[in-house]
């Protein structure tokens, strides 16, 4: 069967919820994927940074298997003997007393919006219901309601309302703003992506984050990282707050958590903040199943035993210094932390950052437009030098073609 085979299944049977790039992709192994022609792809997207270890990392879906042949799922209605090591192994590994575990990234995002605002009533003395959380412009944290409902983007709220109250919305990479909107007692905390991705790959100022997060000390307000994309060894560190030295009270984590091979997501938080929540008071069928235990493990140790950060940090900086050196009137900015970069697009003749994605993926490069004129390039960490050199001639003889 041909890609037009797919396609159409999915036109047909599926809800049009996405407006894919015109590619079936059939097989994923490290940085390349192949589509049902068996055309091979420089993969610059990773599933959104899902896939930080590469497609199919050996180790990773060894320990899927392994596992998946004993037990996949107790709920957590039982013990089992992989939860307590897997929450062992991650809480150490990010230096947190405790960590919950749920599945995909939203359901992390509105498990941190349930633990600030309790620990807000419980232990700041905020009045019921009165718990407000300060978010940014352009954010994304997820498409459930309670997420769209601090959204700026029309595309992820309009006609999704009546939204949940109680969000503050300041923008980004804006001191004064934020102090202003800490003056509100009843702030819980302050959600936050240390870079805002879909935004754009939005790069905060130097000390953004580390005045951000001393503001909301000084004021007992709760200092939330959002780092489901920028995460796991992304933007050149573990996370993207160890830029700047900071530690999260509430960090949360999805996607490479798992390597891409199944939604894995986690808060973590000290026991002073987590243990507001009591038993049988918040939960997930699938959250902390044995199956992602493992798994979760086997995805941090390769990110650690690979050195997949001083890997991000090298190859980006070789990435935007070979970028910019691309002689292309489309190219307007080039901008980025670690492997996480985007080209903002300037349209020439009628052509777009659309138009880009489809020439470079004719020319076996895969990437994304996000909001009309930028194409974030995000690879997985695992690529080398050599790669590298090879997608950016591929950028480059995609943009001569225009
Ligand atoms: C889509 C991009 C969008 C996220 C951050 C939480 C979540 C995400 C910082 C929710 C998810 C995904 C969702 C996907 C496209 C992609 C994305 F920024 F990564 F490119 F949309 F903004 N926090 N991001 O980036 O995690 O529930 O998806 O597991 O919805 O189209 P999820």
């Amino acid at each position: 069967m041909n890609s037009n085979y797919y396609i159409e299944l999915e036109e047909k049977y599926g809800a049009h919820n996405y407006h894919p790039l015109p590619v079936v992709l059939a097989k994923g192994e490290g940085v390349f994927v192949w589509d049902v022609e068996g055309k091979k792809y420089f993969d610059f997207l990773s599933a959104y940074s899902a896939v930080n270890q590469g497609h199919c990392h050996p180790k990773i879906v060894n320990a899927m298997v392994e596992q998946a042949k004993v037990l996949t799922l107790t709920s957590r209605a039982f013990f089992n003997n992989v939860l307590g090591e897997y929450e062992k192994y991650a809480t150490e590994y990010f230096g947190y007393q405790k960590l919950l575990p749920m599945n995909s990234g939203a359901e992390a995002d509105e498990t941190a919006l349930k633990l600030v605002r309790r620990w807000a009533y419980v232990k700041k003395g905020v009045p019921e219901n009165m718990a407000k959380i300060i978010v940014c412009n352009d954010n994304f944290h997820g498409r459930t309601i309670s997420i769209i409902s601090m959204s700026t983007d029309p595309d992820s709220y309009s006609g999704f309302g009546p939204f949940t109250p109680g969000f503050e919305k300041i923008p980004y990479n804006d001191i004064p703003a934020l102090e202003i909107a800490l003056q509100d007692p009843n702030v819980a905390a302050f959600l936050v992506e240390p870079i805002q991705g879909e935004a754009g790959v939005f790069v905060p100022e130097d000390g953004y984050l580390k005045k951000a997060f001393d503001l909301c000390k000084a004021k007992n307000v709760l200092f939330v990282a959002d780092e489901v994309q920028t995460g796991l060894a992304r933007t050149g560190k573990l996370l993207a707050c160890d830029h700047e030295g900071v530690r999260p009270d509430v960090l949360i984590l999805g996607k490479a958590l798992s390597g891409g091979t199944m939604p894995i997501s986690a808060v973590l938080a000290d026991d002073d903040i987590m243990l507001v929540i009591k038993p049988g008071e918040h939960g997930s069928t699938f959250g902390g199943n044995p199956l992602a235990g493992r798994v979760a493990i086997a995805a941090l140790q390769v990110i650690k035993d690979e050195k997949l950060a001083e890997n991000a940090a090298k190859m980006g900086e070789i990435f935007r210094s070979e970028l910019r050196k691309i002689k292309s009137d489309m190219i307007e900015l080039v901008r980025g932390k670690g492997l996480l970069n985007a080209v903002i697009i300037k349209p020439k003749n009628g052509k777009e950052a659309w138009d880009v994605c489809v020439a470079m993926k004719d020319n076996g490069l895969l990437a994304k437009p996000t909001h009309g004129h930028i194409i974030r390039f995000a690879p997985p960490l695992t690529i080398n030098e050599t790669q590298i050199h090879e997608a950016v001639a591929i950028i480059a003889k995609t943009l001569a073609q225009f």
